[in-house]
């Protein structure tokens, strides 16, 4: 993922800008991760500059205990910081459709036992997704119960101190979609299924419920 303390620096595209397409078009990508993301690596650059001792913190740990922060910079933290951590766990989170495989394994059951299906899971991302008022997210999560959770966050809110583990990420901000869906984010959702990289949700899944066990027995 590249370096992950200041400076930080704009993490590649794990795949070519058009390799989403035709679900997520080329265009979009480049202004989402070359414009949009490369904005918030420069503010938290900037804001972070005058503040040495912050310099060795990692992006989790600036964002997961943002109370500790000096107060004038808290809130540009959070927005910047949180900015880079959001795009780079939603990039990070697609892949070509040719490459997609069908869910399976521990998460698969999980998610039947949480949702009913996979599809009946879909639904209710979507659902979930489509009421975000504003910018945000909407995320697939381990809670502090161990189980399954959608989980909608505002603006570039993270849900690192939120004490629930990342499985899965949207970005439901209109500049995620609207060069291509216009206004009608439903589509972008429906779209957005084709690439997201199950596989990678497994994995995450299963790094969760190792956290989950250490959490536990603390
Ligand atoms: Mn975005």
């Amino acid at each position: 993922m590249g370096q992950n303390t200041y400076p930080f620096q704009l993490v590649p595209l794990p795949y070519a800008y058009n390799a989403l397409e035709p679900y997520i078009d080329e265009k979009t990508m480049h202004l989402h991760h070359d414009a949009h993301l490369q904005t918030y690596v420069n503010n938290l650059n900037a804001v972070l500059k005058d503040h040495p001792m912050l310099h060795s913190w990692t992006l989790e740990q600036l964002l997961a205990y943002s109370d500790m922060l000096p107060e004038e910079i808290h809130t540009a933290v959070i927005n910047n910081g949180g900015g880079v951590y959001n795009h780079n766990f939603y990039f990070a989170n697609m892949q070509p459709h040719a490459q997609q495989t069908a869910l399976s394994g521990n998460l698969l059951h999980a998610i039947n036992s949480e949702f009913g299906s996979y599809d009946n899971f879909k639904a209710k991302f979507k659902q979930q997704a489509l009421a975000v008022f504003g910018s945000g997210y909407t995320a697939l999560v381990l809670n502090h119960n161990g189980s399954l959770e959608i989980m909608n966050t505002a603006n570039q809110n993270t849900l690192l101190n939120e004490g629930v583990c990342l499985i899965m990420l949207i970005d439901v901000w209109e500049h995620a979609y609207y060069l291509k869906n216009y206004n009608v984010r439903a589509n972008y959702i429906d779209n957005w299924f084709n690439v997201v990289n199950l596989s990678l949700a497994e994995k995450n899944f299963e790094k969760c419920i190792i956290m989950e066990v250490q959490n536990a027995n603390w």
